[in-house]
């Protein structure tokens, strides 16, 4: 089954969108599934995915919205919440929004990572789950 997923994100969406009655949901649901793009939108200093599975060794594609209108955001990824140590060309530069931003890297180690927005970190964090 985690194969099949492999074959790409516009799969997943797919599957994610067959089983969604409401398509507000549909983006949460996609990141259940281990995915290689996402886009996670920054308003209201809040991220609106806060977790989410990629295969690893696979390469990384997000983008990030941030719809906050002259407030700095960007998404940085460490190995656990203490944020003490960086993922290797897994961050954004802080810049105001409306701005998207786009990073890719390749997804490290199976495991659970950190990101956040090193502007707010308490209010704008997740959880990057590699499998
Ligand atoms: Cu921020």
């Amino acid at each position: 089954m985690s194969r099949l997923l492999l074959f790409g994100p516009a799969l997943v969406c797919l599957l994610a969108a067959c089983g969604d009655d409401d398509g507000d949901d549909e983006s949460q649901a996609a990141a259940l599934d281990p995915v290689t793009e996402i886009t996670i939108v920054a308003q209201d200093i809040d991220f609106d995915i806060e977790e989410f599975k990629a295969p690893t060794a696979a390469s990384l594609t997000i983008t990030v919205v941030n719809e906050d209108e002259n407030v700095p955001h960007n998404i940085a990824f460490y190995t656990d919440d203490s944020a003490d140590e960086a993922i290797d060309g897994a961050s954004t530069e802080l810049e105001d929004g409306p701005i998207v931003q786009e990073l890719v890297f390749t997804v490290p180690a199976p495991g659970e990572y950190y990101y956040h927005c090193d502007a707010h970190p308490v209010l704008m964090r997740g959880t990057l789950i590699v499998e």
